[in-house]
Parts: structure tokens; sequence; C-alpha cells
């Protein structure tokens, strides 16, 4: 919603040409702003709206005929029924001109786009008017990852440790909006651990409380062995984390050699259970193709890009459209990202048709310098923002059937 980007590229023509020296009138980059609105518009609201004023309009270079003009426009306000935005255009390509021994049909790629305009405008879609409908997303799977291995209670006094206190953790996050919840478990004195017991008593504390998709790890904690963090599928879980590769994870290596991987993946499916796929580096993305194509893991695929790990990849919007590119057709995604990453990229993949998730594992604030009381917290503003959008947020029942764990 507020952040929303869109763009167009095209050759302004020799029709556009209207002075002399074949210069384009300024008025036709306001033309593409004007469809660049019309496109947010009916993202937002289904609707075409109304362009009611520009605040300022700046003409920055000329443009001529032959030019490929790169529009983009953003919406950085939204009101009851005006929506402000922003919009800029680049020329990206310009023919040579004036130089003898050149052909008339010679073109540079400039380095660097040069901006030729840049714009400031409010649009107006009447209440009466907004669908809400024009953004027809899937309804939205909201993880909770409530304990994780790394963060202690030094850091924050909300994380959960003992199996009565997780399950308590778990309720309150399905009433915020998860329908799954990503599991680690606690030794009583705050250690991680993949004890089978210790996620047999939590895992039991947790049905009796909620009726979320549980999603056990198999990552643990760096430098455990594949034997001990494949303890919890011996629960049978619906869910488990499959690693799809090894990264510097912080200071620490977080290995998964690829037959560790291929071990795993096998052990999850003799447990009945679903592989989400954890990719925190493009090549993870890969690994996971690779695993499926050899027939180690089966649709359905779900991917969990993992974001903003220092020594992973970053969190960047750029790197979210990139990994979605690569997934088969029928492969469900979503975007854990961690720290202050958190809440932007959650709201990227919200925005963008992706799932999400959110909780003191990746992330123990709500604000900066402001501890979230738990994740529910984290959890809750997730949800509002998806309503916000109009993207309905999954019940359990309904995440099983878009992760295809009904099938
Ligand atoms: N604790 C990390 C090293 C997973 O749950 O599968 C690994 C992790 C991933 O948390
Ligand atoms: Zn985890």
């Amino acid at each position: 919603m507020v952040g929303m980007k869109v763009m167009v590229r095209l050759r302004m023509s020799s029709h556009d040409a209207h002075y002399a020296g074949e210069l384009v009138d300024g008025a036709r980059m306001l033309a593409l702003f004007g469809d660049l609105a019309t496109e947010l518009l009916i993202r937002l609201d289904g609707d075409e709206g109304l362009f009611r004023a520009y605040e300022s309009v700046e003409f920055l270079a000329p443009v001529m005929a032959g030019d490929y003009i790169e529009a983009t426009g953003e919406l950085v306000k939204i009101g009851a029924s005006s929506r402000k935005m922003v919009f800029e255009a680049r020329k990206v390509i310009s023919n040579v001109r004036g130089q003898a021994d050149v052909a008339a049909s010679a073109a540079d790629v400039y380095p660097e786009p040069v901006v030729v305009c840049r714009a400031v405008g409010t649009c107006v879609t009447p209440r009466s008017m907004q669908r809400r409908a024009g953004i027809v997303l899937p309804d939205l799977v909201l993880t909770a990852a409530i304990v994780g291995a790394e963060i202690t209670r030094a850091q924050t006094p909300w994380l959960p440790i003992s199996p009565a206190e997780i399950a308590d953790e778990a309720a309150r996050c399905r009433e915020a909006g998860a329908s799954v919840i990503h599991l680690h478990v606690r030794n009583d004195d705050g250690t991680p651990t993949q004890s089978a017991d210790r996620f047999a008593a939590t895992i039991e504390a947790i049905r009796a409380a909620t009726d979320c998709v549980i999603q056990v790890s198999t990552g643990g904690a760096v430098g455990m062995s594949i034997d001990e963090r494949a303890q919890p599928l011996s629960c049978k879980p619906e869910m488990a984390t499959l690693n799809c590769g090894s990264l510097n994870f912080g200071d620490d290596v977080f290995v998964n050699k690829r037959s560790e991987i291929r071990d795993l993946a096998a052990r999850i499916r003799a447990a009945g259970s679903l592989a989400e796929l954890e990719c925190y580096e493009v090549g993870h993305v890969e690994e996971a193709l690779g695993l499926a194509a050899a027939g180690v893991i089966a649709a359905p695929l779900h991917f969990q890009f993992v974001l903003g790990v220092p020594g992973g990849i970053g969190a960047r919007d750029a790197h979210v459209a990139h990994m979605r590119t690569l997934l088969p057709e029928g492969a469900t995604w979503a975007v854990a990202a961690v720290g202050r990453h958190q809440r932007p990229m959650t709201e990227l993949a919200i925005r963008t048709g992706g799932h999400a998730r959110v909780g003191l594992e990746d992330n123990i604030f709500l604000e900066k310098g402001v501890l979230s009381e738990g994740s529910a917290p984290l959890v809750a503003r997730a949800a509002a923002y998806a309503r916000e959008l109009g993207r309905t947020v999954a019940e359990p029942s309904r995440a099983r059937e878009l992760l295809g764990l009904t099938r």
C-alpha cells in the first residue's frame, strides 16, 4: 500500500516530437505520470480514480524523439479518499545526434539514467468507488516464530521457554492471526535443545491450546549435528524446516552440507511432514529446485526467503523479486527477515502476494527501542496491514489448504 511502486518504459516517437530539434513536449511526461497514477489507483482501490492536482512539477532535461523513457510512480500517502504519489521520468537510451561520422540510427544506453522530470501529485478515489478488490491476492499465511535458538531472556523477558509458556504464546499468536507456529524448544535453563521429549511435550501443550499448523525446526542451533537436529521429526509434525544451504550466520557458520540436506529431506518425507524450504541465499533456491528435479522433495513446494541474516542475502525488494522469478508454477513463498528488516519485508510480501513469518526468533522489537511483548503483537501488526490491504488472513484450516497439507 504506501510504498507501492509501478513503472512504464517506452520509446518517444516522432509523433511525440512537438518542437524544433525533435523535442518532446513536457506534457508527454505528465501523460505517463497519469497512466502510472491510474495503475496505482486500480491496484489500491479497484477503480481508476481521478487526478486532482500536482503540487510540483520539475522539468530537468530535454526529451527527444527516439529516447527511451522509464517512468515510475510511488504511493507515498493514503488518506480517506486522497492518494499522494511521487513520480520520476528518466531517459535510459538516446539516439546519437550531431556526429558527422555516426549513422542516423546509432543510439547509446546511458550508464546512469538521466532524470528528465519529477512531480508530486494527489489523486482521489471517492469512498463510494473504493472497491478494495483491485488487488486479487491469495489469503495470507502468517507464521509465528516464537522461540528460535539464539534469543535469550537477557535480551527480552518476553521469550517463552517452558512448554506451557510456548503453548500460551502460540495461542496468543493464533488469536492475533498466525496459522503456523515455527517451533524451537529450550531446556529449562533457556539453552536451545532439539530433544524429542521436549518437542513432544511442547507440541502436546500447543495442540491443547490451538489448532495451528506446527512446523518444527530441523535447523536447531548452529553447531548441532544432523542427528541431533532431526530429533523432532519423531513427533511426526505437519511441517518441518529444510535448510537448503550453508552460510555465514553472523559470526558463526550454519553448516548444511548437500549430503546432509538430502539426508534431512528424506527423513522429513519419511515422517510424513511437509518441508518448508529455508533459503538464505539465491543459491539455496537453486539447491531446492535441484532437489525437486531429482525427486528428493516433491510438490507442494513452499519456500521461505530468509533475509537480512548477516552473511546471507540482504533484505531488499529486488532480491525477493528475483528469487520469486525462480520458483516453479504452484510453489508458495514467504519472507522472514531479521531485526529492523522484519516489518518492511513482511509488508512487501503481504503487498505482493507472498506469505510472511514474524516473531521473536527473528526480531524482538516492535518499534526502535521498544521490545515486543512476545510474538503476538508482531503477528497482530502484520495481520492488520494485510486486512487494510483487503487481504484475508488465513485461519489454520485455510492455511492447510494453501500449503497443500490437506492433499
Ligand atoms: N537457528 C538457526 C541456526 C530453522 O529453524 O530451520 C537455524 C534456524 C533455521 O532457526
Ligand atoms: Zn528457526
